[in-house]
Formats: C-alpha cells, structure tokens, sequence
C-alpha cells in the first residue's frame, strides 16, 4: 500500500474505531442507567402472558412436540447427535463490529444443493439434504457425497422440513382466518393485564433509554443471523400458497461446557446462547420454524407438562397459604418470595425463546419456556418488528432453524453464471495460444473486475476461511470450489491483460483514463479487501484453531509462481497505475 493509501485506510479504521467507542460507551450507560431496574417480562406462569402474547407477540406459534409425529422426532434427534458425532457442528468466527468472534453456538447448514446462507460477514455452505426416495446427492464421480450416516440424518432434517413446510401454511391460513374474523369483532389491540403501569418520571426516562436504546440496536449484534433490521417495503408473499423452507441452520451448544455467557441485559431474563437479533437474508415476511431439542442431562420427570408444573406450585401455593395459618406475615412472605426464587430457578432451567418489541422499551418482552420437541413458529411480519434471543437451559440442546432465504446472489448457480459472463470476454487463439480481451468498453470491464471481487471474497475466501470443515464429512462443494478457483484465475490473466492495455501508450488516451480508472478501483478494493481476509486469518483465535478447521489464507501465492500472471500483493501495480493517471 502506498503511504498515502496506508494513512487513509488507517484514518478510516481509527474513525470506525471511534465509533464503535463511542457505540460501548452508549451501551455501558445505559445498562447503568437501568442500573437494577428491569423492564418487565412475562412468562407463561405470570398473569397477563396470554393476553400479551395475543396483543404484541401475535406473529409467535408454539407447537408443542406432540403435533409430530413421534417417529419424526426419533429421526430428527438422532440426525441432530449425528451431526454432533460427525464434528458437522463448529462454532463460527464471525465478525461482529470490525472484531472476530467466535459464535456460542456450533453451528452447520444444511439444505438445497448449493445454497449458501450468509450472517455476520460469513458465508456458510449447505451440507446437500437428501429427498425421500433419492439415492443422495452425488459428486462428480457419482459417489455419494457423504457417509449414509450423514445421508439419513440430512434426509430426516429434509423430512422435518417437509412437515413444517405444510404445517406453518396451514397454521397461517388458520390464524389468518380466526384473526380477521376477531377483527371485525373488536378491531382494538387491548394491551394484557400483566402491562406494567408507569409512573411519569418512570417513562420519562424510559423515552431517554429508548431513543439511545434504539441505536443501540442499530449495531447490536447477537451471533444470530443479522445486524439489521430486514427491509419493511417488499410486498407480502401469498399466504395460501406453500410455504419452501430452502434452508435449516442446525445450532447445538453445551451450557455446562461454557465458560462464560452474557447475561440478557435488558429484562434479566438469564444467560443467553444467542443475543437479540432479527434473522437476516430471509425472503420478506417468510416464517421460520424452529425444532428445539434439549438432551437430558438425567432421566425425565416424564408426564410432567407445563401445564402440570403450573397446576402443581399453585396447589403448592395454596398448601403454603393453609400452613401457614398461625404463623406472622413476615414469615409467610419469606416462604412466598422462596417460592417464587424457586419458580424462576425452574424456569430459568429450561431452555427458552426470548422475544421483544424492536425499538420499544414500554411493552413487556416475552420469554417462551420450550419443552424438548417443542417448535416454535415466528410468522408474519415479526421477524422485523421483533427481535429474539436464544435463554440458555442447565442441558446441551439442539435447535434447527428452517428458513425461506433470500438466494439471488447466493447460489452456485448463480456466481458459475456469474463466472461465464466474464469470462465470455477472454479470447484465446488457438493457433499463436495467446489470449486477449474482446470488449474494452469501461462498462463491460468493469462488469468483469466486479464479478473477480466477488468470486474472489464472497466465495473462494470465504470457503477457504472455513478450512476444511466441508471437505471432511461431504465432498459436495470440492470439485465446484476448484473450478470456481480456476475461473478466478482466468480472470487474474483478464485483469492483468486490462493492465497492459492501460499502460499501453497506443491506446487512445481518452479510452486509456476511463480504462485506468475502472482498473485502479478494482485493485484497491481487491487489496484492501485481501487485507482483511489475511487479517482474519491471523487473529489470535483464527490461530488457536486445530489443523483442520483453521482458516486458510486461499488463494495464495508468491511472487515467483510462474502461473500466476499477477502478483498477490497489488501495491506495486497501484501505484504504476495512479502515477499514470497523474500524467494524463
Ligand atoms: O435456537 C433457537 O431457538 C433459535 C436460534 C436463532 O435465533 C438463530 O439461529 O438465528
Ligand atoms: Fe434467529
């Protein structure tokens, strides 16, 4: 990088720096201001939780694990341990705010043959799921791709997302129904019982926390799958029609092998496994269904519902009540407040979904106890006007999530097509075997250096970051990955063939700057991005990685390799090209 290059990228980093400084200092005081004042949240044992579950969660279903099958989840808890045994499921190093983190959960996709899902600056590769019936995705030499371990438990995840495809529709067209006839009837939103009442100095300063709350949010970030809030202006997909989950990203995570988990700092609903945050990438207004799994960590207490459990401390409340006849107060309010210590204790064992109201600090958060084969429904709109957590429990616990993701750009359909369409542009002799472009228009070249960035830092880094996590149980991706790394290639012969045509002095001048500039800003966007990606590469935790998930720095070469027609390292090449365009 040149000097004045390095002083301007540097100035850059230092502003974000600032920024995110400033972002920790927003947080801390708020978290202060708050100080040992929660907002409130309900659970299913607090009076008021239906009617605000109906009134501001309206968008969340719970189907409890008897609406499936019991082969169904016989099958799918054991693909899920397979997945496990296999060492599928890793913990992701996902970058959250210009640092790299390591996700809580381990996670793997699995879904549609070449399907990407991309969260927190990080592209995650399906593991192909099997269709009934099929023998399995095959690779090039038409083996299977992977071990039929693998293939079943892909084929049992394929099977459950059979189920949820036709179940959310029918759930949706149900509610739709019931919804719009209640509507008519009462067309106000009534707020549930358990709605705390404020004082106005309480409110207040609860306006203050929102409005610096609120961007808070804007880059809070909880390892889920996003950052942001999806777009609100995209019309609605057609309820009645089928819903295709495409894609379902399996998370595990151990809490007793965890050294530390942050606390949910705004209700203090417990330990969190995953932090607030909407799911990103996902096709307006599509559901998500979510599978819950917890392992029991000892035998069950079968036949001990929810419900059971709620009936059960009420009769223990009242047996406390008729005791305590003839004791003080004071004691029966000791014996009260144990109780409910006991009660959130419980709860707090449990592993459950925390949702709130985006931007909103007035209405209660809610938190959903699941049961293991539970599943939970977000529909609508809620993904977008609410955010969840993940309320970690005392067991490991699986959870698939199924997903309609957004895939224009990200399939390898699409980025091979990508490839073509650039390399359509390189003609090679076959008599002299030398090689030239065929359009030298500014667009069309500019077009090209677009899809080399892109192949070269939304597939090819990105793959290769992830070291050989996919090679080792599916082999799906490899032989893709090597011809999408050979087409790069072809296009660092394309980007160094523009290069010569710029520093060509026959070719017309005013074609040459136009020329120039399209080059210079590919290189420097090509080398600072490359700075990154050796960056992550490097961290301290990229390091502590074992030999075969850590990440590799590919493509990479050196100076003296032949086959390469650019060097790695573009500096040099920027500078030739800036000082060029001094001249002109
Ligand atoms: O595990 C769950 O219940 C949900 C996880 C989640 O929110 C996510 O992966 O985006
Ligand atoms: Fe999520």
């Amino acid at each position: 990088m040149k000097p004045r290059q390095r002083k301007q990228y540097f100035r850059n980093m230092k502003r974000s720096d600032d920024s995110e400084r400033e972002k920790r200092r927003k947080r801390r005081r708020l978290i202060q201001e708050l100080g040992e004042q929660r907002i409130p949240y309900l659970s299913p044992a607090d009076p008021g939780f239906q009617e605000l579950w109906d009134s501001s969660y309206a968008g969340l279903a719970l189907r409890q694990s008897s609406a499936l099958p019991d082969g169904l989840h016989e099958r799918v808890q054991s693909a899920l341990i397979t997945f496990q045994r296999c060492g599928c499921l890793l913990r992701d190093l996902v970058r959250v705010r210009d640092r790299d983190v390591f996700t809580a959960v381990s996670r793997a996709l699995v879904g549609q043959p070449g399907y990407t899902y991309r969260y927190l600056d990080t592209r995650l590769f399906t593991i192909p799921w099997h269709c009934e019936g099929e023998e399995g995705q095959k690779d090039e030499k038409e083996k299977p791709c992977c071990d039929s371990d693998l293939r079943d438990a892909c084929k049992a995840l394929w099977e459950l997302n059979q189920f949820f495809c036709s179940d959310v529709t029918q759930q949706t067209n149900a509610r739709g129904v019931k919804r719009s006839r209640s509507d008519t009837e009462n067309s106000e939103d009534t707020p549930g019982e358990g709605m705390c009442e404020e004082s106005v100095k309480d409110r207040l300063l609860e306006e203050k926390q929102e409005k610096e709350k609120k961007e808070e949010e804007e880059e809070d970030s909880g390892q889920g799958c996003s950052h942001s809030s999806p777009p609100s202006s995209t019309p609605p997909p057609d309820v009645a029609g089928l819903v295709q989950f495409n894609m379902t990203l399996i998370n595990y995570m151990d809490p007793t092998a965890m050294t530390q988990l942050k606390e949910e700092p705004y209700y203090g609903m417990g330990k969190m496994a995953v932090g607030w945050h909407h799911d990103e990438n996902l096709v307006p207004l599509s559901p998500v269904a979510v599978y819950s799994y917890s392992c029991p960590a000892e035998p069950k207490n079968e036949g001990v519902t929810e419900k059971d459990g709620e009936e059960q401390s009420k009769d223990k409340e009242k047996e406390t009540e008729t005791e305590g006849e003839g004791t003080s107060k004071e004691e029966l309010k000791k014996e009260r407040e144990g109780l409910e210590k006991e009660e959130v204790q419980k709860e707090k064992a449990c592993w459950r979904v925390g949702l709130k109201v985006a931007w909103d600090i007035h209405t209660p958060g809610l938190a959903l106890p699941l049961q293991s084969g539970d599943c939970y429904y977000m529909t609508d709109d809620l993904n977008r006007t609410h955010q969840h957590c993940v309320l970690a429990g005392d067991t490991a616990r699986f959870s698939s999530t199924h997903r309609v993701v957004q895939c224009c750009t990200g399939t390898l359909d699409y980025i091979q097509k990508r490839c073509s369409e650039a390399l359509e542009n390189l003609h090679t002799d076959p008599e002299k075997n030398t090689k030239s472009l065929k359009s030298l228009l500014p667009s069309t070249l500019q077009h090209i250096e677009d899809i080399h960035n892109e192949v070269e830092f939304e597939w090819l880094r990105q793959y290769w970051f992830q070291g050989r996590r996919y090679a080792r149980f599916c082999s799906w991706w490899t032989k893709p990955m090597e011809q999408m790394e050979k087409d790069w290639k072809e296009m660092e012969r394309m980007t160094q063939l523009l290069l010569d045509v710029v520093e060509d002095e026959n070719t017309a001048q005013e074609n040459r700057r136009e020329l120039a500039d399209v080059l210079l800003n590919a290189l420097t966007d090509r080398q600072q991005h490359r700075q990154t990606w050796r960056d992550r590469c490097q961290s301290s935790l990229a390091q502590a990685l074992a030999a075969e998930e850590a990440p590799a720095d590919r493509p990479y070469w050196s100076n003296e390799d032949p086959d390469m027609p650019l060097p790695f390292d573009l500096s040099e090449i920027i500078s030739r090209v800036e000082s060029l365009l001094w001249r002109m």
